[in-house]
């Protein structure tokens, strides 16, 4: 394990305070004042876990890795520097030979098992798909909440590939009254208080043509940080359902229970213009996390660097919960007047949309604003939707570029 300490900026800043547990010491350790909101040039830890390059380090029991701002400037994101999040501190390195996903439940008929070649001779299907941590951006999140204080980089863009998880179920005998599909994974708790990480979704978004049991990322095997042999891909979905190192796909006619998903991974009813329901975990306050809001990145540039005045190229990605991509607009007078960006390669709703726009820098300060639209007209916020968990924070960045 290389550990090396990087001068970074907003990004990486609120990784820095996160270190493992945040305490005074920990923060002093790491360079900051403890209770200081991180600035600019905080020092954050680079770490490389094995096979990866080195990314923004948040903890490593249970292993969480954000990947820096740079990595964003293409739609689809390596697998070696693409970031990493785990709930419990147990991972085994699964051997493929042996493994075997169990697919049953009361909503089965026929229960089956499959192993990786059995996986590999159904038809394959391939989706580009964003997968983002729903608590990312948390760290930016005032005042602030409980859990990892992500930055920006609790996400990242693959191409995806594998089984329709529809297919595998109905291989399995899937019953009508099916209401509920749930996934285990094969990490397991690191002590025994922390309850076994297993997430469900509503049968009609198992059943949708874009959700893949994949055991491909970016045409090779899935990193085992990303979860090999195979992982859920729920396109559109956050990260919180995509099961890594699945073992157990459970077709049910009752609510899963469990503290993953009541009370973890809920947002306040009616906070968020969110599309997707998940009826039968929905109570009179809560609703489990459904779809991603529409979001975007200024990837060109950190807050606060120089640049020389006359003509600026800014870009960066944009995203949504899979209505896909219509405008970016950018302002460049602090949100009094907006224009639109140039949309890059559209590699499928689902997908990062690359996204530029050039202005010219007038010497001293500049600031640069950016607000995407998707298709159903739904735009960034420019204040944070405030909830407990600091999920959905898609408050429209606003950078300084000192020319
Ligand atoms: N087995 C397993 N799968 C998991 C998790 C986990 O803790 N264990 N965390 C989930 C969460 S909350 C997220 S955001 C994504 C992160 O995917 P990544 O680590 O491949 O980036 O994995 C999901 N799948
Ligand atoms: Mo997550």
């Amino acid at each position: 394990m290389i550990t090396r300490r990087h001068l970074l900026g907003t990004a990486g800043a609120s990784a820095a305070l996160a270190l493992t547990g945040n305490t005074f010491a920990e923060a002093a350790g790491a360079g900051l004042t403890p209770g200081v909101p991180p600035g600019l040039g905080t020092v954050a830890t680079m770490e490389a876990l094995p096979g990866k390059k080195p990314l923004i380090k948040l903890s490593y029991r249970p292993p969480n890795y954000e990947s820096p701002l740079e990595v964003f400037r293409t739609p689809i994101t390596p697998n070696d520097e693409f970031f990493v999040r785990y709930h419990l501190a147990d991972i085994p390195e699964v051997d493929a030979k042996t493994y075997k996903i169990k697919i049953g439940g009361d909503g089965a008929n026929s229960p089956i098992e499959l192993t990786l070649d059995d996986l590999k001779k159904l038809p394959a299907f391939e989706v580009v798909a964003v997968n983002q941590c729903s608590g990312n951006r948390r760290g930016l999140s005032n005042p602030h909440v409980v859990g990892v204080e992500w930055g920006y980089g609790a996400m990242g863009c693959a191409r995806w590939k594998g089984a329709r998880l529809k297919d595998v179920l109905e291989k399995a005998g899937l019953k009508k009254e099916t209401i509920e599909v749930a996934f285990d994974g094969a990490d397991g708790p690191a002590v025994d208080k922390t309850p076994d990480f297993i997430k469900s979704i509503p049968v009609w978004k198992a059943i949708e043509d874009s959700t893949l049991i994949a055991y491909e990322m970016n045409g090779q095997p899935l990193p085992h940080w990303n979860g090999f042999p195979a992982r859920i891909v729920v396109p559109g979905w956050t990260g919180t359902y995509w099961m890594k190192h699945v073992v157990t796909i459970n077709a049910l006619t009752k609510p899963q229970g469990g503290f993953w998903m009541i009370p973890a991974y809920r947002v306040p009813v009616g906070k968020f213009p969110l599309r997707d329901r998940f009826i039968s975990q929905e109570n009179a306050t809560s609703t489990p996390i459904t779809e991603m809001v529409v979001n975007s990145l200024i990837t060109s540039h950190r807050d606060g660097a120089k640049v020389n005045p006359g003509k600026v190229a800014v870009s960066g990605m944009a995203w949504d919960g899979g209505y896909g991509i219509s405008s970016v607009q950018v302002s460049t007078d602090g949100g009094k007047t907006w224009s639109a960006a140039k949309l890059g390669q559209d590699l499928g709703r689902f997908a990062f949309r690359p996204w530029s726009f050039d202005f010219t820098a007038k010497k001293g300060k500049n600031t640069v604003m950016v607000n995407a639209i998707n298709k159903l007209g739904q735009s960034q916020t420019p204040e944070l939707i405030f909830n407990p968990a600091g999920y959905h924070n898609n408050v429209m960045q606003n950078i300084t570029l000192n020319a």
